[in-house]
C-alpha cells in the first residue's frame, strides 16, 4: 500500500551524533552504529479505529530516531506494517455490521492523514498483512519443515521450545508470559498445544471469515507475529538496527518475532535494539481501542488544534515513560508553541549555535525530548527578555526544531 507524503527535513550545519538508546533485550543503553543506511521496522496500527494519542506518542518516538540518523547524514530505510486482517478488526466489523475491508481502508486513510499532519516521516515500504500473505506462507512452511512448527486441528503453531533464545527479549518468567499471552491475542488454554505459549502462525479458514490460499498449509490467514517478521525480513533483512513499538508489544509480539526469525535464519537477534515506548493513559487507564478511553488525533485536528501543538504535547514526555493525557498537557503545548513562534518570528536574536548542540546532545541521549524542549525554552526566554543581534539565529532555531523535532514553527 502507499504511505503518506514526506515533509522536508532541513539539513543542519555541524556534526550529528550517534544515537544511544535503551534496548529492551539487553536492558541497557546501546550506542547504535548503523551503516550508511540505517534500518528500522516499526509495528504499525491495526486499523479498526482512529489514531489516538498513544499511537501518536509511539510513532513520535521512532520519528525522532530517524531524525537523529538523518542528522548524521545517513539514509534511513524505514518499514512499517498495517495489520489489516486480525481478530480485533474482524470483530469490530461484525459488531458494527460493516465490511472489514472498508473499515481497514477508512482507518488506514485517516492514519495517513494524521501522520502527515504530525509531520511523521513516512516508511519507504508500508505493507499490509493481506498483501504480505504470499511472503508469509513459505516462511510458515519452512518453520514446519525444520520442526519449529506443528499442526493442531488444521491450525499451525510455532513451538517456542524450538528456540534456544526464547525469552531473551522480554526476560519474563513463564507465569507472566502466560498472563500476557492470554491478554494479547494468544490462546494459552487451548488443549493440544505443545507449550501453552506457542503462538499461531497460520489459522485455518473459519466459517464466515476471510481466508487466503496457503499452499500446503491450506486456506487460512496469517498469525500476527509472523506477519511482522515476514515483512521485516523481506525488506530489511536480518540484523536491522531497531525494531520499535509500544511497550505492550514486548511480549508476546516482539519476543515471538525474534523467535520466529531465529528459527528461520539461525541468527539472533533480528534487531540490534528492541526499542519500546511507554503507554499513554487517559483517566488512569492505558488508552486502548478495546477499552474505548481515547483521545483521537483527528478529533483534536477537527477542533482546530494545531498539529504542531499536538506534537509538542507528545515531545514533552520522555518516550519510555508511561504518562497521562490531560487537557493541561495540551494547553501547555499550545502555550509553548505560541512562545516559540513569537521567538522565531523576529529577524534576529541570541546566538543559537549552542542550542543546536544541546538538541543533539538531548536526543542522542536516549531520545530525551523533554530536555530538548527545555533547551529551546531557554533560548525563547532569552529572546523574549533580552533579544540579541545574531541575524541568523531565529532561522537556525526554526530549522533545528523542524529537522530534529518535526515541529514546523
Ligand atoms: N498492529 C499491531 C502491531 S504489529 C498493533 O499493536 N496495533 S495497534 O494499533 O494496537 O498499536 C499500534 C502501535 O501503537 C503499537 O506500537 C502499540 O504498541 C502502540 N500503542 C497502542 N496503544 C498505545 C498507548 N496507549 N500508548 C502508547 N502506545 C500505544
Ligand atoms: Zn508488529
Amino acid at each position: 500500500m502507499h504511505a503518506w507524503p514526506a515533509s522536508e527535513v532541513p539539513a543542519l550545519t555541524g556534526q550529528g551524533r550517534d544515537l544511544r538508546i535503551h534496548d529492551t533485550a539487553t536492558g541497557g543503553l546501546v550506542t547504535l552504529d548503523p551503516g550508511p543506511v540505517a534500518r528500522i521496522y516499526v509495528c504499525g496500527i491495526t486499523p479498526y479505529d482512529a489514531t489516538h494519542m498513544g499511537h501518536a506518542a509511539t510513532y513520535n518516538a521512532f520519528d525522532l530516531v530517524q531524525r537523529v540518523w538523518l542528522d548524521t547524514k545517513r539514509q534511513v530505510h524505514y518499514v512499517q506494517n498495517v495489520t489489516d486482517v486480525d481478530d480485533p478488526l474482524l470483530e469490530r466489523a461484525v459488531r458494527d455490521g460493516i465490511d472489514w475491508v472498508g473499515l481497514a481502508e477508512k482507518e488506514t486513510a485517516l492514519f495517513r492523514e494524521d501522520m502527515t499532519a504530525l509531520r511523521m516521516l513516512p516508511p519507504k515500504q508500508y505493507i499490509g498483512a493481506v498483501e504480505a500473505i504470499p511472503g508469509i506462507v513459505p516462511l510458515v512452511e519452512r518453520l514446519r519443515d525444520v520442526g519449529a512448527a506443528y499442526e493442531l486441528e488444521g491450525d499451525v503453531y510455532f513451538s517456542v521450545e524450538s528456540d534456544p533464545n526464547f525469552g531473551q527479549v522480554s526476560h519474563l518468567d513463564a507465569a507472566a508470559m502466560r498472563l500476557l499471552s492470554a491478554e494479547r491475542g494468544g490462546d494459552p488454554d487451548r488443549a493440544g498445544k505443545k507449550n501453552p505459549l506457542d503462538p499461531m502462525l497460520w489459522m485455518a479458514a473459519r466459517e464466515g471469515e476471510p481466508s487466503w490460499d496457503g499452499g500446503s498449509l491450506g486456506r487460512g490467514r496469517p498469525g500476527w507475529h509472523i506477519e511482522c517478521v515476514a515483512i521485516a525480513l523481506e525488506y530489511l533483512g536480518m540484523g536491522f538496527d531497531v525494531q520499535g513499538g509500544g511497550s505492550d508489544l514486548v511480549f508476546p509480539h516482539h519476543e515471538m518475532g525474534a523467535s520466529h526469525a531465529q528459527a528461520l535464519t539461525g541468527e539472533f537477534p533480528m534487531a540490534k535494539a528492541y526499542v519500546h515506548a511507554g503507554m499513554v493513559a487517559l483517566d488512569g487507564e492505558k488508552m486502548s481501542k478495546s477499552k474505548g478511553n481515547l483521545v483521537f488525533v483527528s478529533a483534536l485536528r477537527r477542533d482546530g488544534v494545531d498539529p504542531a501543538a499536538i506534537r509538542l504535547a507528545l515531545l514533552a514526555h520522555h518516550y519510555r515513560d508511561n504518562w497521562e493525557w490531560t487537557d493541561q498537557v495540551l494547553a501547555d503545548a499550545v502555550a509553548r508553541l505560541g512562545r516559540w513562534r513569537a521567538a522565531v518570528s523576529r529577524p534576529d536574536g541570541p546566538s543559537a549555535d549552542a542550542l543546536v548542540e544541546e538538541l543533539r546532545e538531548a536526543l542522542t541521549n536516549d531520545l530525551d525530548a523533554p530536555a530538548a524542549l527545555a533547551a529551546v525554552d531557554r533560548w525563547a526566554v532569552l529572546q523574549a527578555e533580552q533579544g540579541g543581534t545574531d541575524e541568523g539565529a531565529p532561522g537556525v532555531v526554526s530549522r533545528a526544531v523542524d529537522a530534529l523535532l518535526g515541529v514546523a514553527l
